[in-house]
């Protein structure tokens, strides 16, 4: 069991992710930033999912908007206008303290020992490596769901090359991915490969869930006609749990910040020497591009059902 924050713009699948690691690492906070739901939202979803699944953690507030390029449309097609599926009640405010803060004080007091998750976009990791440098070397790892390889025809789901979380700030994730902090990372690749469906949730018994998940099953029946969902920010949880269950190449990694392929991930795919390297001088990070589906669902699906 690791010792975990968890960076999150919490929509379906990250309620879902949430779930997973209160019942199998120690989170000792969510910091929330802006991405399938404004910020405020965010704080607003994590205090009343928290109270749904008796979690009493830390909540706080993070980054509004992406550091360099404009804030872009929420995704409340698929999570709803609310970002939880527009089926609960929310009485909470969205008053927290500051993230950025949070992040570099807990990795200050617990050198070496704090694990860092994000499943939302990047800004709120790349703000407490600018702000405070020093906790580069102290952070234990960093664990993302993000990005797309290309792998099984894998190459993006906002754009035909890139990845929501990624693309909604491609500058802070080629920060990152090009810093000194050990980056594993969780890409379309593997999280497009494991899907649940809604009989799956259904038969975990959890009201919660399965009246969250109503609107993304609906809308996957009509986009795609399978009543189901990809885990997608839960594969970070199940990276901690049963990494022995991923294939995993070691690559530098950096993300393209204009263009037409803004937000796309790239790998060093050749080790011949350029005359221009843009990867030179970054270190190789963890990508996972392949994963036994069947032993990830089945673990996450028993994993839930368990009666605390
Ligand atoms: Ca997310």
């Amino acid at each position: 069991m690791r010792k975990i924050i968890l960076d999150t713009d919490i929509g379906v699948d990250d309620a879902f992710a949430l779930a997973y690691a209160a019942k199998t690492q120690n989170i000792l906070g969510i910091t929330t930033v802006f991405g399938n739901v404004p910020v405020a939202q965010a704080v607003k979803n994590a205090k009343l999912f928290c109270r749904e699944i008796g979690l009493d953690v830390p909540i706080l507030r993070g980054c509004s908007r992406p550091l360099a390029l404009p804030l872009h449309a929420n995704a409340t097609d698929v999570h709803g206008s609310d970002g939880l599926g527009d089926v609960l009640d929310n009485p909470f405010d969205d008053r927290a303290g500051n993230a950025v803060d949070f992040i570099i004080e807990t990795v200050r007091a617990q050198p070496g020992e704090i694990t860092l998750v994000a499943i939302g976009p990047l800004t709120n990791l790349a703000c407490a490596m600018n702000q405070a440098p020093d906790i580069i070397p102290l952070v234990k790892e960093v664990i993302i769901m993000g990005g797309a390889f290309g792998t099984h025809g894998h190459a993006g789901n906002v754009t035909p090359h890139s990845e929501f979380n990624i693309w909604k700030d491609p500058h802070a994730a080629d920060q990152l991915l090009s810093s000194a902090l050990p980056v594993v990372i969780l890409p379309l690749d593997v999280t497009h490969e494991v899907q649940i469906s809604g009989e799956d949730i259904r038969e975990l018994n959890q009201p919660v869930l399965t009246a969250i998940s109503q609107g993304y099953l609906r809308y996957s029946l009509e986009k795609e006609g399978f009543e189901g969902m990809a885990l997608h920010d839960t594969l970070t949880i199940s990276w901690l749990n049963h990494p022995q269950w991923f294939t995993t190449v070691q690559s530098p990694v950096r993300v393209v910040t204009e263009g037409i392929t803004l937000g796309q991930t790239l790998r060093k795919l050749t080790p011949l020497a350029s005359r221009y390297d843009p990867f030179a001088h970054c270190r190789a990070q963890t990508l996972c591009l392949a994963v036994q589906a069947t032993q990830v669902k089945q673990a996450f699906l028993h994993s839930l059902r368990l009666v605390n």
